[in-house]
């Protein structure tokens, strides 16, 4: 069948086989396996068919199961834009042609203040569990490059939606860094890195850092925003270095941890606890710029960044380093994300972080058009038709209402987040969880008990991975109901969680001000105690033998898929078991994926290009008794094809 495929391939009908067709041509093997392919997709729809959604997180079914209109584009003249062309304008091509260096002094040498978009990262990160599948951000991927065409980038890649990829969606991450990356060629692409943990939750040997950063690169990242969940400047500094190694743009990160100690001068006035002050920053910045940074990132991950704490630290910055790029992020908890950036652009920042409007507010990044809207016409304009953002944001107004039933419905901003710092995406789901409890007292509870549970550790910088700490050890104190006093009295016989346990072993990094003693020795017990970045204690990964351990066990040779090996041994495994059922699910609609067709409803599959299966859910058979199993039937091109599906209701 291989041979079948090659020798009826246009390509090689044509006469115009080159010598490494074969390896660019991968469909020729999805050819041979097509049917097979349809086969195990009819498994999952038979599967959906019979039991509902497995999908974690998921509760009920979609509130739009329409037809997705897809927005029309028009030029500065009024004429339709058309999408199928490649844009001519992007940063991407200065970075590419000239280098992150010149890419830095060309973002400087720019007067107004670029945006970034983050809606295929952390907007949905923070308001959709992260849910948001490949096939969505490719729909919209060529209107995208044009409405966005002089954004700073697209966020698009890393933080929790590296795991969440293989573990929920299915889905192999590289394949939606190498699709978008096809779609977008003009714009660059950044994504988000936890340091020296990579993409995971706690620290990997050295090398994995750097083989992951080297695949990044690859396949299609420029822009890498490099932070430590605790300002740890020596886990910062290998995440960086292995950006610089790789040829990417380095961001080196400030995550920012409350506005209170900003004013320097008088902090001790406004809350004498704080230990996060214009001089610490100051100071954590200069150790960036030192290790070597094309942009400086701001990252106010719990939105906790007000208007005039932003104009004198952005201020302060610019001021003695007028030649760095800085970009800054935030979360709209509060509702001031808008009057935030606008402050940030005004003291100096070049770029800031805002999401497609239906997309934006409360725990996600604040809207794309409010910002517009506010420096529009001014010395600071983004640079983009307010139009076409708008346009393209039809699209995601649509979209989020596929995905409704990942919605915390959070109903307003919620100013307390100045008090309990809790980032964005960890607040969607804490709130999610007392409300799922039916539990609204509970919800004040554990704001309370997070505030608690930060002063316990030390009043630590709160980010993944450590906010999940502060966030376990709260919930522990709910639970159990521990106040503040029992945690300490009790820590040696409290069964700590495992995050708090790794936190006070150091496997996240060393805090700024040290740990609090007793109670790290105290939880700790005899369990080990570093005092310096876990990556010198970690052995390096053998790639040899990782690279034949997945040849053997995975048939892959992939350096992609030993990088997702690498950074989730388990999660792998497990994607890769869920392949083998049902097959490469990214190709189908995100509405059949995630809801149970309708008896009758005809839908199209396109397994790849010129090869659409046409499907109609027929008829669900009687439970069988002996079996516990029930037939079910589709249409699959014209001919009824039966699966058997345990039913597990
Ligand atoms: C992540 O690490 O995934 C984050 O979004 C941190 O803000
Ligand atoms: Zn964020």
């Amino acid at each position: 069948p291989f041979l079948a495929s090659l020798l009826t391939h246009p390509t090689f009908v044509e006469g115009k086989c080159w010598t490494t067709f074969i390896d660019d041509t991968p469909e020729l093997f999805k050819l041979v396996g097509s049917q097979n392919r349809a086969q195990k997709l009819l498994q999952y729809l038979g599967d959906l068919a019979v039991n509902g959604s497995q999908i974690k997180g998921q509760i009920g079914d979609s509130k739009f199961r329409g037809d997705i209109i897809y927005p029309t584009l028009h030029d500065s003249n009024g004429k339709e834009l058309d999408v199928s062309q490649p844009p001519t304008r992007g940063w991407k091509k200065i970075i590419d042609e000239q280098g992150p260096d010149a890419w830095a002094k060309a973002v400087r040498a720019n007067k107004g203040c670029l945006l970034m978009d983050t809606t295929w990262r952390d907007a949905h990160q923070s308001l959709l569990a992260t849910r948001v599948r490949t096939v969505d951000l490719c729909n919209i991927a060529k209107q995208t490059s044009h409405a966005l065409d002089n954004a700073w980038a697209l966020e698009c890649w890393g933080g929790a939606t590296f795991d969440v990829a293989m573990r929920f969606l299915y889905e192999d991450p590289w394949d939606r860094l190498r699709k978008m990356r096809k779609l977008v060629p003009n714009i660059p692409f950044q994504m988000l890195l936890r340091g020296a943990n990579g993409v995971a939750y706690k620290s990997l040997p050295d090398n994995a850092i750097y083989h992951f950063c080297k695949q990044a690169k690859k396949n299609g990242m420029d822009i890498f925003r490099v932070f430590d969940a605790l300002n740890d400047i020596d886990q910062l500094e290998v995440g960086m270095k292995a950006v610089q190694e790789a040829g990417g743009v380095v961001e080196g990160t400030v995550c920012y941890s409350g506005d209170n100690g900003v004013y320097a001068n008088n902090y001790t006035v406004l809350n004498p606890k704080k230990k996060y002050n214009l001089e610490y920053y100051m100071n954590l910045v200069d150790k960036i710029v030192k290790i070597g940074t094309h942009a400086l990132g701001i990252k106010d991950m719990a939105g906790v960044l007000k208007p005039k704490a932003a104009r004198i630290l952005i201020g302060t910055i610019r001021e003695k380093y007028p030649d760095l790029p800085i970009h800054v992020h935030t979360h709209d908890s509060a509702g001031t994300g808008v009057a935030s950036m606008v402050a940030c652009a005004q003291a100096g920042a070049d770029a800031v972080d805002a999401a497609s409007d239906s997309m934006s507010g409360m725990t996600s990044q604040p809207s794309i058009g409010a910002i517009l809207a506010s420096l529009e016409g001014t010395d600071l304009d983004p640079g983009l038709n307010g139009e076409n953002v708008r346009a393209l944001d039809t699209y995601w107004s649509q979209l989020r209402l596929v995905y409704s039933p990942f919605e915390a419905h959070l109903l307003g901003p919620d100013p307390s987040v100045y008090e309990h710092e809790i980032p964005g995406g960890q607040l969607t789901n804490l709130i999610f969880q007392s409300t799922q409890l039916g539990l609204g007292a509970q919800w004040l509870e554990t704001k309370k008990a997070y505030e608690e549970a930060n002063d316990l550790l030390g009043d630590i910088v709160k980010v993944t991975p450590t906010s999940k700490v502060v966030g376990d050890l709260a919930q522990f104190m709910v639970t159990n109901k521990l106040s503040y006093q029992d945690v300490q009295k009790k820590a040696k016989e409290l069964d700590f969680p495992g995050s708090i346990l790794e936190f006070f072993e150091g496997l996240m990094g060393q805090p700024y001000g040290g740990f609090p003693e007793p109670l790290r020795s105290d939880a700790l017990r005899d369990r080990r105690k570093m005092d310096k970045r876990p990556g010198l204690y970690l052995d390096p990964v053998d790639f040899p033998s990782i690279r034949k351990e997945l040849k053997e066990k995975f048939n892959t040779s992939s350096e992609t898929d030993i990088a997702s090996y690498v950074m989730y041994p388990k999660v792998f495994e497990e994607y890769r078991g869920f392949l083998d059922k049902y097959g490469d699910l990214s190709v189908l609609p995100t509405k059949f994926f995630l809801n149970r067709p309708e008896i009758g409803e005809e839908f199209h599959v396109e397994l790849e290009k010129g090869k659409t299966l046409i499907l109609k859910l027929l008829a669900i058979g009687p439970l069988s008794d002996e079996t516990g199993q029930r037939e079910v039937f589709y249409e699959l091109n014209g001919e009824v094809r039966q699966v058997t599906i345990d039913d597990n209701k």
